[in-house]
């Protein structure tokens, strides 16, 4: 069981993918700053919310310099301009042979869609979860992955920030990895 590092790269249309197996800020989650409580947050908003300017801006930029792009900031509602930890991004779970992962997910963040890929080599990656427009992470077809959410923080007494919780399709494998993705 292994986090490989970053990933980020240009899927077949030219659009940047983000491997979120990078990071997440350990101090839990500063929600200070997004300030405004809007259902239907996308990118753009959020950028002008947080105040980035300039070179700040961009979903791969990294300001704050936590090795946690912009993109993937947003996608769990951490802090662009204050550094999180890569660790509590997401986190890799071992429980009966089977590897989970755990991760955050920005319910107001529509303009995302939030996968959850295993792999056996690292080459070869298969979708087996997926959350589209702020919906609920769902199984992809064939897999039936067991995946548990939960409300992981508020704002203002709206429930916002899911934890997501995904475990593997397979059981005792000798070598796996996962990954969330996010794209918009
Ligand atoms: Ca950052
Ligand atoms: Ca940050």
């Amino acid at each position: 069981m292994d986090i490989p590092g970053d990933g980020t790269f240009l899927d077949s249309l030219g659009d940047p993918i983000y491997d979120a197996w990078v990071t997440w800020g350990s101090g839990g989650f500063d929600l200070e700053a997004i300030g405004v409580i809007s259902r239907n947050m996308n990118f753009e908003i959020w950028q002008d919310l947080q105040g980035l300017t300039g070179g700040e801006r961009g979903a791969l930029a990294d300001p704050d310099g936590d090795g946690i792009v912009n993109l993937m900031e947003y996608s769990a509602a951490l802090m662009p301009l204050a550094p999180d930890f890569p660790s509590d991004l997401q986190s890799l779970i071992y429980e009966d042979g089977r590897v989970g992962l755990v991760f955050y997910r920005d319910e107001r963040a529509v303009d995302l869609v939030y996968e959850v890929e295993v792999s056996d080599n690292l080459q070869n990656w298969e979708i087996i979860a997926r959350s589209e427009h702020g919906g609920l992470m769902q199984p992809v077809h064939p897999y039936m992955p067991e995946i548990t959410e939960k409300s992981a923080s508020t704002i203002e007494s709206i429930q916002v920030i899911r934890e997501v919780r995904v475990r593997d399709i397979h059981a005792n494998a000798p070598q796996r990895f996962m990954r969330i993705r996010v794209r918009k």
